[in-house]
């Protein structure tokens, strides 16, 4: 019987914080934070799930983005913000002058009207995946397994995994009035995963210009094009109502945002798959992004 009330000391330093933490937080179920009622994914073998699926995966790959409207609750939604909202003097700026490479310097040995040394402004507010709360549905949503499993259906991939680095999984990228996204690819990733919380009053327009280049041609004339404005009618600007969910094809297309204006800031959610179990940022992706080093303590 002593046995019984042995109280081992993991035992209490595992069981406090859940315990302090479970006080404060408002935890969502995964299933009020998705609206089934539109996108029923928790039936991903049933007939009416897989065309739906299949329509969203063919979008994408004739568009290079794919949008799925009204994804999220909107209860969801507004506690989604207020979080942002609440840890954005935590937010780190990002305010650089860089290429459509994501490169803050150019080539000398290019000439200047190349792309690699037209050089554009770009202004955001970072919120990286440690500066905001478990609770917070945007985490929730990344890490159920049915959204998972619907964006691999979509994208094409046998099977997707989390990110694993304490700050890239799941940020919010927020613009206040006059912050902007210049024309760039996304480096690394095969598809980009946007959700929109917040939408500006005015600005903001998410534009995309879908295969802009390709895996196997850089195409660096029609970029430079692009970067000069000369192909405008080419530019497809994205409707992305609050709660709108977006895929799109960044590594390939050039996109941007264009400057806030008003009051309100815009609020997106990014989300960031993996094509294996366990990866983490690289450090110097990290620095440059969330301004520090991210590895754990
Ligand atoms: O804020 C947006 O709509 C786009 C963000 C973006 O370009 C990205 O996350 O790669
Ligand atoms: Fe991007």
């Amino acid at each position: 019987m002593r046995k019984m009330f042995v109280v081992r000391p993991t035992f209490f330093w595992k069981r406090l914080p859940n315990r302090n933490t479970a006080a404060k937080e408002h935890r969502m179920k995964p299933e009020d934070v998705v609206n089934l009622d539109l996108y029923p994914i928790t039936e991903q073998e049933s007939p009416e799930c897989k065309a739906l699926i299949a329509r969203l995966k063919r979008e994408l790959e004739e568009n290079q983005y794919v949008s799925l409207p009204d994804f999220i609750r909107p209860e969801a939604r507004e506690k989604a913000v207020a979080d942002a909202l609440a840890a954005l003097p935590s937010a780190h700026h990002n305010s650089s002058n860089r290429n459509c490479y994501l490169q803050r310097s150019g080539d000398p040995a290019l000439p200047d009207d190349h792309p690699r040394n037209i050089m554009l402004e770009a202004s955001t507010r970072m919120l990286a995946y440690d500066r905001f709360p478990d609770d917070c549905p945007v985490k929730t949503l990344y890490h159920w397994a049915p959204v998972r499993d619907m964006v691999a259906g979509i994208v094409g991939s046998e099977t997707l995994y989390d990110n694993e680095d304490p700050c890239q999984p799941v940020n919010l990228l927020c613009y206040q009035t006059g912050d902007r996204s210049a024309w760039h690819f996304d480096s690394v990733n095969a598809f980009t995963m946007t959700l929109m919380l917040q939408a500006s009053e005015a600005g903001g327009d998410f534009e995309i210009v879908p295969h802009t280049r390709s895996d196997d041609d850089q195409n660096y004339d029609y970029v430079r094009r692009v970067l000069t404005g000369q192909c405008a009618e080419d530019a497809v600007s994205v409707a992305r109502a609050a709660g709108s969910l977006c895929i799109f094809r960044g590594c390939n297309s050039l996109h941007r945002v264009s400057p806030v204006e008003g009051d309100a800031m815009r609020i997106m959610g990014v989300f960031v798959y993996e094509r294996e179990p366990g990866v983490v940022g690289d450090p110097e992706v990290n620095a440059t992004v969330y301004g520090r080093d991210c590895a754990p303590a």
